[in-house]
């Protein structure tokens, strides 16, 4: 306690501000987080005695926000998600006033949730590249000391790397092992995957990586050297060391708000290729390409899940495993129309609430349950008994045994822990090369409806309650009849209103069968909360 004390003093809270743990785990301004920092290394440490010492990941980004934004959340020792109920906890350690406070609420925490302090703790922490990270990092250092939790630093990486390294090291040495717990290691375990995947196959036309400058360009480049010519990466936006360069006007979230080709790359791409962007730490992708007359085409995470989805269903039928392995889909609200009507007709489709510990926790209740976000944060999991018939299985066609190495690659290729941009891309270029397909004859699995999202800045957002996985709003009352009078009045129409949880404002979503429509109908909309 003495430690904690001395140290919580030199982390004080900012007296204004109250903090959340919200999907992204805690999320603002960098400036104002050493003291959340500090907390979150201690919560990490006792989240690691309740696990009888098992390894805790804490990941320091703010993802595709603002560069001056910074944030952090935790991974438990699966290498997924702080579970949701230790959210509560984390909010309420965070906003102790004093450090007299603090002491008093973990006092009352670790009595509660029962969590033995004699137990070793351990923690592995990195951080993305923005120029508040070190400072951030050296409280979150003090906070792990103060617990004395043993650390490890994995210094500037991506957050799937980070979820990665969390899981390989809980199963070092046991038969689940998932991988050497590396950064090379990773990018061996996703390359050699990838290179079997595609061998034999024709040679795949080099792909332009947008970076995001961020964290995802260092990555991107050690990937395309073990890819070597199995796959060429042309990474740009890699500026890293500019201020204000990251997420600026280019990576994932770009692309996806403003359904447009980031400027930098108007020179760079040519008509008929096709590029991908990543987000600010590398765990969101954004497919596109340019037709031959030279107008952008976006492939998002819908398109993404489609594509992939049905040829691991070809897989496990081509491997003879149709009967056994069943796939299916998990959206949020933001789906594309075009992409629910595309999937219900051929595979189970749940639709959960924006998050993606939704999406995850909805997944593994399917065999093979493929996930994404719109925008295109998501992965594939195959449930521990998939992968054990995998495994078992005993093919008795050549046909089999080759589909059946397929999916065994596929399971290596992909970053079952939580979405990864780099993976994801790899397991959309394999499926390319198998389908022989370019980002046209992708884009034409199904047309996509549409659709304009706006953002409403309004008072009190926590007024706005919804239900049906966020396609209706139950309160304020009276505003959910009146988005379905307006919906009605709109061909293909649909729409929804849900509070931000990353951030302090309404979002408003809608679609319609004719552009000018999708965007009149998300206006007239974001009139009704205004
Ligand atoms: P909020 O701010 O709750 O809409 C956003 C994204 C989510 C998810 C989280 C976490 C949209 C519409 N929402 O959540 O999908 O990615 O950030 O980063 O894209
Ligand atoms: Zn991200």
């Amino acid at each position: 306690v003495h430690a904690i004390r001395t140290l919580s003093d030199q982390h004080p809270k900012p007296s204004h501000i109250h903090f959340q743990y919200g999907t992204a785990g805690f999320r603002t301004k960098g400036d104002t987080l050493d003291s959340v920092m500090f907390r979150v290394g201690i919560l990490a440490g006792l989240r690691s005695k309740k696990w009888d010492g098992k390894t805790i990941g804490v990941m320091v980004t703010a993802s595709h926000n603002p560069e001056p934004d910074n944030g952090v959340k935790l991974v438990d020792p699966r290498g997924e998600m702080l579970e949701t109920s230790w959210e509560a906890h984390a909010t309420a350690l965070a906003n102790a006033q004093s450090t007299d406070e603090f002491i008093a609420a973990l006092d009352t925490f670790t009595t509660t949730m029962k969590i033995d302090l004699s137990k070793p703790a351990k923690v592995v922490y990195a951080r993305d590249t923005r120029p508040s990270g070190p400072a951030l990092v050296a409280a979150l250092e003090d906070g792990i000391k103060a617990i004395g939790a043993e650390e490890r630093d994995a210094g500037v990486t991506t957050t799937p790397v980070l979820h990665y390294l969390v899981r390989a090291i809980n199963t070092k040495g046991t038969k689940e092992e998932y991988g050497d717990d590396s950064e090379e290691g990773y990018l061996r375990k996703l390359s050699t995957a990838f290179n079997k995947l595609v061998a034999g196959k024709p040679s795949i036309p080099p792909l332009v990586v947008d970076c995001a400058n961020g964290v995802g360009a260092k990555l991107a480049k050690e990937l395309a050297e073990y890819l070597g010519d199995t796959l060429q990466l042309i990474p740009v936006n890699t500026s890293t060391t500019t201020p204000g360069a990251l997420n600026n006007a280019c990576g994932a979230d770009f692309v996806k708000t403003q359904q447009t080709l980031p400027p930098s790359l108007t020179s760079v791409l040519k008509p008929g290729q096709r590029a991908c962007s990543l987000d600010g730490d590398a765990d969101r992708l954004m497919y596109y390409y340019l037709d031959d007359r030279g107008q952008f085409h976006m492939l998002d995470g819908d398109k993404i899940a489609a594509l992939s989805a049905a040829f691991i269903g070809e897989l496990t039928k081509s491997a003879g495993l149709d009967s056994q392995i069943k796939v299916g889909i998990v959206q949020t609200a933001y789906a594309n129309g075009g992409s629910t009507k595309y999937l219900s007709e051929r595979l189970p489709v749940k639709c959960v609430p924006t998050g993606v510990k939704h999406l995850h926790h909805a997944a593994e209740k399917f065999d093979v349950g493929v996930y994404f976000e719109a925008n295109g944060h998501g992965t594939v999991i195959f449930s521990p008994q998939s992968l054990e018939i995998i495994s078992a299985y005993q093919p008795s066609t050549p046909a089999q045994s080759t589909a059946l190495n397929h999916l065994i690659n596929l399971t290596e290729v992909i970053n079952q822990t939580v979405g990864d941009a780099l993976s994801d891309m790899l397991m959309v270029e394999a499926v390319l090369a198998h389908k022989s397909y370019s980002g046209e004859e992708w884009d034409s699995l199904y047309v996509d409806l549409p659709n304009r999202l706006v953002k409403v800045v309004v008072a009190d957002r926590n007024i706005f309650k919804t239900e049906d996985a966020e396609r209706r709003l139950v309160s304020p009352p009276g505003i959910q009849a009146k988005i379905d009078e307006l919906v009605r009045r709109y061909e293909g129409g649909r729409a929804f209103v849900r509070p931000s949880g990353t951030e302090d404002v309404v979002r408003v979503y809608a679609e319609a069968t004719v552009r000018t429509q999708a965007d009149e109908l998300a206006y007239r909309v974001a009139g009704l909360v205004y």
